[in-house]
């Protein structure tokens, strides 16, 4: 056993949020040891020479006693209940009243003084962090936008100190571990299967992420995903839904042909004028007008940074159009929610249909769900994959579904059937990392494929 040194912080995990809780403690003058349940993390012998004094270890946890310790900080992608964590959860510290396992957020809520804006759900975080930032850049408010995405919520502190917000993308991971956060406008975007590996089901799932509500001044919800709307009351509540809205809630009017994003009655941007693709766009404009609203910023640069925003890539990215063919790049589509809504976004503006090129690692996902859809709008699925036959078994009895190795051979096949009209979707309801470093090279992958044809296809006509 070893015994963790009285009064000690014990930071878990020496990953990006690890070593930004280090940093954190280090300018804190607090002092921590490092434990990471892996041999050898990445990034050790780095951090060993820039941090000669602080002691690491590395093993199971279940081989610490944290008897002594005075705060756990453990990374994201530990989960608190892992063996040799059990009852810190519980134990209260009473220097801080909060448990004495907590994560990142609870650290940096404990440091940051300016307000702060959060986003959370199954899908659209980083689209919608990502757009509410460029909505504070042009409304020139000082943001520092980051966590999940981008940079580490605590090196936001050090990078930003000046912030006059702090906009955060949290994950599930990161709220199970943020005893209170204190937002001034918290946003829950969605919620479908996604990390019941670690959560359990999806009540536990659910219940992480309801956590953004923890003393948040503005709360906004998804008028269409009852799992998103809190289960304790909450003083200020804002619903936004890609449809027509009800009373005061976002949503997207219909008026001589045509959709136009309104709040209640008043009309804030045709549809006409925003540069991302799908239906499920809309509600993810929606949710940044929403929030940067509730966070006090003016009309008009808001609709100026929705216009000018092209939406991030591998999140329904149109890579090219060759032959009438619409080649779309969907690789961050890793979960069942992500992928129908790609697939209804898209299709509604076809003249052809779809077909979906989808497979990797499922995460124990029922794919089911997509069957219907692709009944309705797809012309087949092209399988590759760790699960392509899961995914077979339920989709073949509503689409034609070809089996392949790998997404070139997907690409090929898909080449092949596509005709003008038509889209072909990746979008994967899968991680990648069966056959890919990440979802980045998947979509990678498949841009530099079609670029490629784009540019012979230019050549030979
Ligand atoms: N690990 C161990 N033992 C340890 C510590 C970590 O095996 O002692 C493993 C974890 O199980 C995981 C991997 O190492 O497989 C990385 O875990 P981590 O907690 O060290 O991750 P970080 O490098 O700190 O990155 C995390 C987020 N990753 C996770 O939550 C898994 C990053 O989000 C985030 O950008 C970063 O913090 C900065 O805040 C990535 C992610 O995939 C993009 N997030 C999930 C998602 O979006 O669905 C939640
Ligand atoms: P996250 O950070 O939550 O993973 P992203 O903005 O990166 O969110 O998008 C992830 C996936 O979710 C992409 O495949 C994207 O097309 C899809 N997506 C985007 N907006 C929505 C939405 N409103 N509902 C469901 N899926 C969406």
């Amino acid at each position: 056993m070893v015994r963790v040194a009285n009064g000690v912080t014990v930071v878990i995990g020496l990953g990006i949020s690890g070593q930004a809780i280090c940093r954190h403690l280090a300018r804190q003058g607090v002092p921590f040891m490092v434990a990471d349940t892996r041999a050898e993390p990445p990034g050790l012998h780095a951090f060993q020479n820039e941090n000669p004094n602080v002691e690491v270890y590395c093993g199971p946890l279940t081989a610490l006693d944290f008897t002594d310790a005075y705060e756990v900080v453990v990374s994201p992608g530990v989960d608190p209940h892992s063996p040799g964590l059990d009852g810190l959860l519980e134990r209260y510290n009473p220097a801080t009243g909060e448990p004495v396992l907590v994560g990142e957020i609870a650290l940096f809520v404990r440091a940051v003084n300016a307000p702060v804006a959060a986003i959370t759900g199954s899908n659209a975080k980083s689209t919608v962090t990502t757009l509410l930032g460029e909505m504070a850049r042009v409304a020139g408010v000082k943001a520092a936008v980051g966590g999940n995405l981008g940079t580490p919520a605590l090196d936001l502190l050090a990078e930003y100190p000046d912030a006059e917000l702090y906009i955060l993308e949290l994950s599930s991971f990161q709220l199970e571990t943020t005893p209170h956060l204190g937002a001034k406008a918290a946003a829950f975007l969605n919620l479908c299967e996604d990390h019941l590996d670690r959560h359990g089901d999806m009540v536990g799932y659910r219940r992480a992420k309801q956590r953004i509500f923890r003393g948040a001044q503005s709360v906004i919800v998804n008028a269409d995903d009852a799992l998103t709307w809190p289960e304790s009351p909450v003083d200020h509540v804002e619903r936004f839904t890609a449809f027509a809205p009800a009373a005061n809630d976002w949503g997207v009017v219909e008026k001589s042909g045509e959709l136009t994003l309104f709040q209640g009655d008043t009309a804030w941007l045709s549809t006409e004028a925003l540069n991302m693709a799908g239906r499920h766009n809309y509600a993810n404009a929606l949710a940044a007008l929403a929030m940067g609203k509730a966070l006090g910023f003016a009309k008009a640069p808001m609709c100026q940074a929705l216009t000018a925003f092209k939406g991030l890539p591998h999140r329904s990215e149109v890579i090219a159009r060759i032959n009438g063919v619409m080649w779309v790049n969907d690789s961050k589509g890793t979960n069942v929610g992500a992928t129908l809504a790609a697939i209804q976004g898209i299709s509604a503006s076809l003249t052809g249909k779809v077909i979906l090129l989808a497979g990797g690692v499922g995460k124990g996902a029922d794919f089911t769900p997509l069957a219907m859809p692709l009944a309705e709008c797809a012309k087949t699925a092209v399988l590759f994959g760790a699960d392509a036959l899961r995914l077979e078994a339920a989709l073949s009895s509503a689409v034609p579904v070809h089996l392949v190795h790998d997404l070139t051979q997907a690409m090929e096949v898909a080449w092949e059937i596509a005709e003008p009209g038509d889209c072909v979707l990746l979008s994967p309801a899968c991680a990648s990392l069966d056959q890919f470093v990440n979802y980045q090279a998947r979509g990678d992958a498949f841009r530099d494929w079609v670029e490629q044809k784009h540019k012979q296809h230019n050549h030979s006509g």
